[in-house]
């Protein structure tokens, strides 16, 4: 991970830093006869249902503590320390051809602390790895739901190449599950813009209840053109900032009258605060405009970037435009041309000199406002799903 550690522009990394995580799976999986796929329901009620932890100090245990159950008398606990480097995590072995029908995962999760939390299948080598994550609030169970379709492969430098190249759910052979904040620790800063990036010290638990693995037909990943992008209709929030900001779905009575992502924050020059969302998962092949509703309390700059897949590569290349929403509160539709987008020349040079969206890794907003060195002040932006046409 020294090479991580060194590079700037942090964020776009995330994808594909979780490399030491995403191998994890692989061990204990030895077994090489197949299971017929049937649902799975696990209540860790009298056991840890085969949960193994993954790294240095960390543990998977099954805890009857009142606080961290969501359903009966017990739930799985994983207890991590933050260690630079290291990713503490929670490991289920899977058979071969157990999730070959799998239609939907499905759990109830706590962190003791606000931080994103990534879920990796990890395929029979040689074979890739898929990943996903969301947003986890401090303290509040909440119920998560995904799809196969959800997960994207991991093409960093250090990750291997799926010699197919799709996700092969009868492969998988285990699941990892981890604070996806531990890998800020060794984020660089951007020398452009600053971010804040929160970086979490010290032993963390992160409790699951009622895992269910729900089996059914339309079980391979889909692949048209998705209807929106951060869709904040789904329970949990897709969403994620590496630090300064609370994130929460804003269901209505928001200025926008519609379910929204609410970012609170404040806009303070030199620490900059980001949001950020996959589209490894996506097909956005064609596409010429991205269409969002958005609202924010103070006048607000965001640069707006979407970022290139480059596999074998950290970061992609990126390219960039400036938002700008006045601070009424009140609901701006934003039409965004693709072609309106430049490339950012403090990212990674592009080969192809063109923004293709058939190969998008990224988006995210980043509010300079502050960069003009005005003082320091509160703000709350609201962003609806984002709509590719
Ligand atoms: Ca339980
Ligand atoms: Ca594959």
């Amino acid at each position: 991970m020294s090479r991580v550690s060194k590079r700037t522009l942090p964020v776009w990394a995330i994808p594909t830093m979780l490399t030491a995580l995403a191998a994890a799976p692989a061990i204990g999986c030895g077994s090489s006869k197949r299971a017929a796929p049937k649902d799975v329901h696990q209540t860790f009620e009298d056991s840890d249902e085969g949960w193994i932890p993954f790294g240095t100090d960390a543990q998977v245990e099954v805890t009857h503590e009142p606080t961290q159950v969501k359903d009966g008398s017990a739930a799985l606990a994983l207890r991590y320390v933050f260690h630079p480097g290291q990713y503490g995590s929670a490991i289920l072995p899977i058979e071969q051809g157990q999730l070959g029908k799998l239609n939907r995962l499905q759990f109830w999760i706590k962190a003791d602390h606000t931080t994103p939390v990534i879920v990796i299948l990890s395929e029979k080598q040689p074979g890739g790895y898929y990943s996903t994550w969301f947003w986890c609030p401090a303290d509040a169970w909440q119920h998560v739901e995904l799809q196969p379709s959800d997960f994207a492969l991991d093409e960093g430098p250090e990750d291997p190449k799926d010699p197919d190249g799709r996700l092969d759910l009868d492969q998988v052979r285990g699941i990892g599950l981890s604070d996806l904040g531990q890998a800020f620790q060794t984020l660089g800063r951007d020398v452009g813009y600053p971010l804040i990036i929160d970086r979490a010290t010290g032993s963390h638990v992160l409790n699951l209840d009622d895992v269910d693995f729900l089996m059914g037909e339309a079980s391979a990943p889909e692949r048209g053109r998705p209807k929106s992008i951060g869709n904040v209709d789904r329970s949990v929030l897709t969403w994620i900032t590496t630090g300064g900001a609370e994130l929460r779905r804003s269901l209505s009575q928001n200025p926008i009258n519609e379910p929204a992502l609410e970012v609170n924050y404040e806009q303070t020059a030199g620490r900059y605060v980001g949001i950020f969302h996959t589209l490894s998962n996506l097909d956005l092949r064609g596409i010429s405009k991205l269409s969002f509703k958005i609202a924010a309390k103070n006048d607000s700059k965001l640069m707006m970037y979407l970022e290139k897949k480059q596999p074998g590569s950290l970061l992609g290349p990126r390219y960039s435009l400036l938002v700008e929403i006045p601070g009424d509160s009140r609901a701006h539709e934003r039409q965004i041309a693709i072609a309106d987008l430049r490339a950012d020349p403090a990212g990674p040079s592009d080969i192809d000199g063109k923004l293709d969206t058939g190969a998008l890794k990224s988006i995210s907003f980043v509010d300079i406002t502050a960069s003009d060195g005005r003082p320091s002040r509160k703000n709350t932006l609201w962003l609806s799903s984002i709509s590719p046409h």
